[in-house]
């Protein structure tokens, strides 16, 4: 079984998002995602509208997601990498590079954004 990891706020849930785990999932049979706890968004400097539990609950409605894990730090993708025998890891190109130091330790996958859309964005029009 060829088992996919990436992480993520994943607030203010959008297709943006959904692009992102069905092109993750499909490089593997099972996908976990690393969902960023609101503490660690603060040390992310993101305050996001919904709080974990919340954005939990939008990820375990997307068929692509086969497991939830929480994201606590900035240093825990290697253990999660070792711990569950994870073959790729994805992010979006935003993150080009900046997660090569995986590569010793599984495959490392940078997918193209879905342009314009973002949870800012949907702030912003919230706002109005
Ligand atoms: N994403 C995307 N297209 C968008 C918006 C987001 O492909 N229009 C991708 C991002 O590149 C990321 C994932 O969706 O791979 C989740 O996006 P965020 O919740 O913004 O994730 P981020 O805050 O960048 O957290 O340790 C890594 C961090 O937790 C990543």
């Amino acid at each position: 079984m060829k088992k996919v990891i990436t992480y993520g706020t994943f607030d203010l849930f959008h297709y943006g998002h959904i692009n992102l785990l069905e092109r993750a999932k499909a490089l593997g049979d099972y996908l976990i995602v690393g969902l960023s706890t609101d503490e660690f968004n603060e040390e992310k400097g993101k305050i996001s509208t919904f709080k974990y539990e919340e954005r939990e609950k939008h990820l375990k409605a997307i068929k692509y997601v086969d497991e939830i894990i929480p994201e606590n730090s900035w240093d825990q993708k290697i253990d999660d990498i070792k711990n569950n025998k994870v073959d790729v890891f994805v992010m979006g190109d935003d993150w080009k590079g900046k997660f090569d130091f995986l590569k010793e330790y599984c495959e490392v996958v940078y997918l193209p954004r879905t342009p314009e859309i973002s949870s800012t964005i949907i702030k912003e029009v919230q706002k109005k």
